[in-house]
């Protein structure tokens, strides 16, 4: 599509685009069916990223890596792995790593393809009809509406579950998708979603959807996740599909927000994997999630999926220190732990993986107080998938998820409780 075009229908899509949802005590009314739809993504085809493995015995190594605009994807016992623009890699040479292997992306991870082997995924389309047809079957439960509007104009989708009047209630909110290529982190919070609908005569989930205000965007970046299926082949895409100063496409997301902004690990060159972005919130997609949780003050608890490693990660992620409030950092450890029982995930501080500012849960945390984990999916390495691991992982990655997502639902009411000895009652 030519650029004429394109931003032509953006402006139509933007004239059709609902005004901000506002918080209130009513669920929201689900937003009716676009005429628009959003430009295809348009993105320069050669990609001069490689894979690069590299001698890392502890996180110093890792950190010089993240420093020098590496992304890492893989740790394994002395080494770890990841993906680096060309002059990424040179800075990390440069910086003292010992390099030990590199090969391009397609050497390394061959042609993969999305469908039909992973028809089971959802593209945005069958994300946003997968929404609706919920709202459709749980009148006065769920509602959709969109939270924003995405780069290239496609709504931020969001889907809301609450029983009757909610303006008292304590919220939590669900995001996945940050990085286009982690899939997975999509399904997970849509596949909780037709859970709790499917499951509401359960008296325990009846209980949460009367008492707790229960939001899910799956897709947050829908621009970089339709890019990274776009022509039946997975192109390894982290990013939003910005178009940067250089002419390169992307800001990482997960850097761009405004808590510790510009600092360690997230890279100034537009080029790199995890570019910040020419400033916080720059972003439309990072904008709308601080637009909707703005609006919410009764949002308590928020979880980022991510994929992959198997990690449950509290704040802070762009310091090593300690978050201050001792009270609050033994609730997200409880927490953090008692997640890592059900699931039998790793727990540790974020910047334990490594220093990294610009996060969602540094900012979520830092400005407003929300108890905000991420969490890295399955699988647990590379070699289980990766980014890709397949139809397989779709049931048993949700399946392991529930509990944990149960349990911080009920604990919306008093995250602080979890200090206490458990949420249970
Ligand atoms: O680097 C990230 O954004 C996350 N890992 S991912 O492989 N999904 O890209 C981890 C974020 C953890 N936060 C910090 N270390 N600040
Ligand atoms: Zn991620």
């Amino acid at each position: 599509m030519k650029i004429a075009s394109a931003a032509l229908a953006l402006l139509v899509s933007n004239a059709l685009a609902l005004p901000d949802p506002r918080f209130d005590d009513k669920p929201e009314k689900t937003a009716p069916v676009a005429a628009a739809r959003v430009p295809a993504a348009a993105v320069n085809e050669a990609d001069a990223r490689v894979w690069v493995e590299f001698e890392a015995p502890g996180k110093a190594e890792r950190q010089a890596a993240v420093d020098a605009g590496v992304s890492i994807e893989e740790l394994r016992p002395g080494m770890a792995a990841g993906i680096a623009a060309p002059q990424a890699l040179a800075r990390a040479k440069a910086a003292g790593l010992k390099v030990r292997a590199v090969v391009t992306l397609r050497q390394r991870f061959g042609a993969l393809d999305f469908p039909p082997k992973d028809a089971i995924y959802h593209n945005y389309g069958e994300l946003e009809a997968d929404m609706r047809a919920l709202a459709a079957r749980a009148p006065g439960l769920a509602s959709v509406f969109s939270i924003g509007k995405s780069t290239l104009g496609r709504d931020l989708w969001a889907v809301r579950l609450t029983k009757g009047a909610s303006g008292a209630k304590p919220g939590i909110v669900f995001l996945g998708a940050h990085h286009a290529r982690e899939h997975l982190s999509t399904e997970v919070p849509l596949l909780l979603a037709k859970h709790l609908v499917d499951n509401r005569a359960d008296p325990e989930i009846a209980r949460l959807l009367e008492t707790r205000d229960i939001y899910f965007v799956p897709m947050v970046n829908p621009d970089g996740a339709e890019y990274d299926v776009e022509g039946g082949k997975y192109h390894m895409h982290r990013k939003n599909m910005a178009r940067n100063a250089d002419g390169s496409t992307g800001v990482d997301l997960n850097r761009n927000y405004g808590w510790g902004w510009g600092g360690g690990g997230a890279s100034p060159d537009p080029g790199d994997d995890t570019y910040r972005g020419p400033a916080a919130f720059s972003e439309p997609e990072s904008r709308a999630v601080r637009a909707f949780v703005e609006a919410r003050p009764n949002l308590k608890i928020l979880l980022s999926y991510h994929t992959f490693s198997e990690l449950i990660l509290y704040p802070w992620g762009g310091t090593n220190d300690p978050i201050p409030d001792a009270k609050a950092l033994s609730a997200f450890k409880s927490m953090a732990g008692e997640m890592a029982k059900m699931t039998g995930y790793t727990p540790e501080q974020s910047s334990d993986l490594y220093v990294a500012t610009g996060d969602t849960c540094d900012w979520a945390w830092g400005e407003k107080g929300i108890f905000a984990f991420t969490f890295e999916l399955t699988p647990k390495s590379m070699w289980d998938g990766g980014f890709y691991p397949g139809a397989a992982a779709v049931q048993k990655t949700f399946r392991a998820n529930i509990r944990p997502a149960l349990y911080l639902i009920d604990l919306a009411d008093d995250p602080l409780r979890a200090a206490k000895g458990g949420a249970s009652r």
